[in-house]
């Protein structure tokens, strides 16, 4: 049966409505295409901060309080890495390198990352498909006031302070989005933006070729949840990412970097008095709480997207 609804999610935020869906979908009607711009090469081995933040989610083993990561991890082999002169910045738990020690191994062996996602979620007890947007590698690259940063460097290392310039998406125009994802966008019938960075997670999803002009041409209704509230994000750098490139942080921001690419933008109630603004847009605003702090809200959220989905 075709995949009724095509996710497509970043970070921590995005995953959160992940779940909420996985909850109220059965497998075979539910695709995630996940953003691939954070991965990163950490200690020889390829990791995927988005897929795994999703993928650990679905798993139930996601650490709660930091949203990436496993929960009860330990960080044996880091502190191992540290006295061996590596740089340990970017925080690997044990449970987390064998993950991506198992990547980097299938990788290599010649899998495609779906491939290699697909296998990991599988062994895992992940029957939802988690996709990533592209097979191709795809770079985030944070253009700042103290020179252009890998992703990683400018969210991790450097906190996000350095000031933001631009963006860039470094192979995005030779990568293709991956297989699943190409099909899940002839199939679905409907679109969901999960509550993630529009600019560095939704961003290069839209950037890949030939996305934005499906999207355009999307049969379906398209739903967008706001990842900024009153202003701030709820995780994550997004206002001051949006401050420095101009714009002012609110879900009127976000609502206009989808414009002609959304039907129906969820905005929460502290931001009622924007709901006009996004109309203007050529959107349906429907304003309805979005904090997802329990795993009710979470499915309260996805189960109000479904709604006004099929209602569209
Ligand atoms: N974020 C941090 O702020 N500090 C870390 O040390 C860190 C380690 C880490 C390890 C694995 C992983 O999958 C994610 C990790 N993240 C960490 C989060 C990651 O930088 C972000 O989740 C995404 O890149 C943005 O959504």
């Amino acid at each position: 049966m075709a995949r009724a609804v095509l996710a497509l999610a970043g970070g921590v935020g995005g995953a959160k409505l992940v779940l909420g869906l996985s909850r109220l979908l059965p497998p075979e009607a539910l695709t995630v295409v996940v953003n691939t711009g954070d991965d990163e090469t950490f200690h020889g081995l390829h990791v995927s901060p988005d897929l795994d933040t999703v993928t650990y989610t679905l798993a139930g083993l996601a650490n709660p309080e930091t949203g990436w990561g496993v929960q009860g991890e330990t960080f044996q082999a880091a502190a191992v890495l540290e006295r061996l002169g590596a740089e340990t910045w970017f925080r690997l738990g044990d449970r987390d390198l064998a993950l991506h020690l198992r990547r980097t191994e299938l990788l290599r062996a010649g899998w495609t990352l779906s491939e290699v996602t697909r296998e990991l979620c599988q062994r895992l007890g992940v029957a939802h498909a988690v996709v990533p947007m592209s097979d191709q590698p795809v770079r985030t690259v944070a253009l700042t006031d103290e020179g252009e940063l890998a992703f990683q460097v400018y969210f991790v290392r450097r906190r996000c302070e350095p000031r933001l310039l631009g963006l860039r998406f470094d192979g995005v125009e030779r990568a293709e989005p991956a297989p699943a994802f190409r099909q899940a966008l002839v199939y679905a019938r409907a679109l969901v933006y999960c509550p993630s960075n529009p600019l560095v997670s939704l961003g290069p999803i839209l950037a890949l070729p030939g996305v934005r002009e499906q999207v355009e041409r999307f049969p379906g209704p398209r739903v967008a949840v706001s990842p900024i509230v009153g202003g701030q994000a709820i995780k994550g750098p997004a206002a001051k990412m949006f401050a420095e490139l101009g714009e002012a942080p609110s879900c009127v921001a976000v609502a206009r970097r989808l414009r002609g690419l959304c039907d129906v933008f969820v905005l929460d109630q502290v931001d009622a008095a924007r709901a006009e603004e996004v109309a203007d847009l050529g959107m349906r605003p429907l304003v309805v709480p979005t904090l997802m702090a329990s795993e009710a809200d979470k499915v309260q959220l996805a189960r109000r997207v479904l709604e006004v989905a099929e209602a569209a």
